[in-house]
C-alpha cells in the first residue's frame, strides 16, 4: 500500500458536503482517507463508494469490528462491497474474529488491519495488557497491516519489533492527541491524522506543515 505522503485523512465529519469541501483544498496532497461511525452513521454506507467514485482515494472502513465471526464476516461482506480498500478490525475478540475478516477480504482481494492498541489515555485500562498478544496473534494468522498509537511512541516500538520491518502500521494519534509526526514514522509507514486538518480553519496549510514537519 503506497500512502502519499505517509497521510491518511480521519474523514470524522458529518456530512458530504463538508467532506467534498475538506477535500476540494487537500485531494491533490492525499490518496488515502479513513471513514469511520461519524460519516457512515450521518450520510449511510453509500459514502464509501461516493468518495471513491469521485477522488479515487483508497479507503479504510475504520469500523473497529469486535464481534463474533459469523457476524464479522457480514460486516467486512458490507464494508468491502460499498468499496473499501480495507477494514480495520479488533484483534481482543480472538482469532477465529479476526480470521473471519480475513477471510472475506480475501474474497474481495482487500485488506485488513488490525488495531493493537488504542491512542487514546483510557486504552491503558484495559487493551494495553494485551496489545502486543493482539499483534502476536496477527503474525501467526499472516496479517501484515496494523494499527498502533503514535501517543506512546515506546508500545508503538514494541509493536513494530513483534509485526516486523515487513509489516504496514498506520498510526493515529498524532496532532490533538499529543503525537509527533516525525517521531511516529520512525516506527510507523503512515500518519491517521483527522482533527488537527478537518477542524482547522487552513486544513491546507495544516496538512503542509505535518508534511514539512516529516520532510526535515
Ligand atoms: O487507537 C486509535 N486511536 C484513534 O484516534 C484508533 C483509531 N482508529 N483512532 C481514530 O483515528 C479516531 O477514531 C479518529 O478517527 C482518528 C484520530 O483523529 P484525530 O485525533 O487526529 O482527530
Amino acid at each position: 500500500m503506497k500512502v502519499k505522503n505517509d497521510i491518511i485523512i480521519a474523514l470524522d465529519l458529518f456530512q458530504m458536503d463538508a467532506v467534498r469541501k475538506l477535500l476540494e483544498e487537500i485531494s491533490g496532497q492525499i490518496n488515502t482517507v479513513k471513514i469511520g461511525y461519524p460519516l457512515i452513521l450521518s450520510e449511510g454506507l453509500h459514502s464509501i463508494s461516493k468518495i471513491k467514485e469521485e477522488y479515487g482515494f483508497n479507503i479504510i472502513a475504520d469500523f473497529k469490528v469486535a464481534d463474533i465471526p459469523e457476524t464479522n464476516q457480514k460486516i467486512a461482506d458490507l464494508t468491502f462491497n460499498a468499496g473499501a480498500y480495507a477494514i480495520i478490525t479488533h484483534g481482543f475478540v480472538g482469532k477465529d474474529s479476526v480470521q473471519a475478516c480475513l477471510d472475506t477480504a480475501e474474497e474481495y482481494g482487500r485488506d485488513i488491519f488490525i488495531l493493537t492498541e488504542m491512542s487514546h489515555p483510557g486504552a491503558e485500562q484495559f487493551i494495553q495488557n494485551v496489545s502486543l498478544d493482539i499483534a502476536r496473534m496477527g503474525v501467526d494468522l499472516g496479517v501484515s497491516n496494523y494499527v498502533a498509537p503514535s501517543t506512546r511512541l515506546d508500545r508503538l516500538k514494541k509493536i513494530r519489533e513483534i509485526v516486523g520491518e515487513g509489516s504496514f502500521i498506520i498510526s493515529p494519534g498524532v496532532g490533538v492527541q499529543g503525537g509527533d509526526p516525525a517521531k511516529t514514522l520512525e516506527f510507523a509507514d503512515a500518519l491517521i491524522v483527522g482533527r488537527s486538518i478537518y477542524a482547522s480553519d487552513e486544513p491546507q496549510e495544516a496538512l503542509n506543515s505535518i508534511i514539512d514537519s516529516i520532510e526535515l
